[in-house]
């Protein structure tokens, strides 16, 4: 029932009112465009806009999100994820910004584990140990994507199905990945895979985040508060050694909000170790927001919800200008992550939650990062 509302020009508004309530039906906006070839394989780039013109940028290839564009508190949007706008700077450049990793994200300790009283032998990518999965890992292939649309939400649905030995892992995986923008800002994003065999899986989503929208300055300014009172020790070569520290009266200790700038300036051996944070912490989940970034001139904030156990922060230690993001070179702590995930190495470590995967007992887990601004 529409009130009647006299315009100043006389005209009865709730006709106008009516078609702008038929007008709110129209569906979120999904775009899709050729954005390259990868290995003779076409490149997508896919756009998902709300209504409030929040757009979420991804590619089939390594499910990688390119662009997440969200406004300031005077309404300017940014891209807030650290992304290129050419494919080629991809394979050639990118630490993974935005990128599906898996199927076991972060290191694993001498690219082999046991399972079941079988050795198995990985792709070593990072010196004797595996990064990310492997040489040949999900950031690296064409996944097959679906949309879905409803009104108030719109989704990518990607599936890659990772083949026995695929990276020196057991069993053929089906791996799935959503992305879904809905009205509220929120990137939401469900994992859920099964296996015919005993396998490992620990997947995340690599976002480097800098909410300036540029590489004009680094994400020294950002502030974090964490839901997180222990954090792993690191070795040299990132390795966890087993122990996780408490946070308390360190430059880890993000339970009270503090500016990131805090531990790059840090003299903590496990920061000097890292040259800054690239630390897998432990969740209390005292809360359902377990993070809130923030940036203060822009106002920009994301806060994040997980299933996960735990989240790595890198702050971009190893960007070192070799590259450009529209225009601008990307040095040393142009972006920070919040990789949610299973703590790394845990084969080798009891303590650690288990990232076993067997037949008969999918994975599922999800991550939602919510776009929001504050005022100063
Ligand atoms: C560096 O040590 C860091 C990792 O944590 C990060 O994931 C990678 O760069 C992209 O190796």
């Amino acid at each position: 029932m529409f009130i009647k509302i006299r315009h100043s020009a006389g005209r009865d508004l709730s006709d106008l009112l009516k078609r702008f309530k038929e007008e709110e039906a129209i569906d979120m906006k999904i775009e899709q465009q050729t954005f390259g070839t990868f290995e003779g394989q076409e490149v997508i780039q896919y756009h998902l806009t709300n209504q409030s013109g929040m757009t979420l940028s991804a590619l089939n290839y390594g499910a990688v999100v390119t662009a997440i564009r969200v406004p300031d508190r005077e309404g300017h949007f940014k891209n807030v994820a650290l992304g290129f706008d050419k494919f080629a700077d991809y394979p050639a450049f990118s630490p993974y910004f935005g990128a599906a990793v898996g199927r076991v994200a972060g290191r694993i300790d001498g690219a082999s584990f046991k399972l079941n009283g079988k050795k198995y032998t990985l792709s070593a990518n990072e010196g004797m140990n595996q990064l990310h999965g492997g040489k040949d890992n999900f950031s690296k292939k064409i996944w097959q994507v679906e949309t879905a649309q409803q009104a108030d939400q719109a989704s990518l649905i990607f599936t890659y199905v990772s083949p026995a030995g695929e990276n020196g892992y057991p069993g053929n995986l089906h791996a799935c990945i959503r992305y879904t923008l809905n009205e509220q800002n929120e990137w939401r994003i469900t994992y859920s895979a099964d296996t015919d065999a005993p396998t490992l899986y620990n997947p995340t989503n690599h976002i480097y985040f800098n909410l300036t929208g540029s590489q004009e300055r680094s994400v020294a300014g950002h502030e974090l508060q964490l839901d997180s009172s222990r954090y792993a020790v690191l070795r040299r070569d990132s390795i966890p050694t087993g122990e996780l520290r408490s946070v308390g009266g360190t430059v880890f200790d993000f339970r009270e909000a503090r500016v990131i700038a805090d531990g790059l300036v840090s003299d903590d051996p496990q920061i000097r170790l890292m040259g800054g944070y690239d630390h897998p912490f432990v969740l209390d989940h005292s809360s359902r927001v377990v993070a809130v970034l923030y940036e203060p001139l822009s106002g920009r904030k994301v806060e994040m919800e997980t299933s996960e156990p735990a989240v790595v922060i890198y702050s971009g230690n190893k960007l070192d200008g070799s590259f450009s993001i529209d225009g601008i070179p990307a040095e040393a702590y142009g972006g920070i992550t919040l990789e949610t995930q299973h703590l790394p190495d845990a084969v080798h470590h009891e303590a650690f939650e288990s990232i076993e995967l067997r037949p008969g007992r999918p994975f599922s887990s999800t991550t939602v990062f919510r776009f929001t601004t504050a005022e100063k």
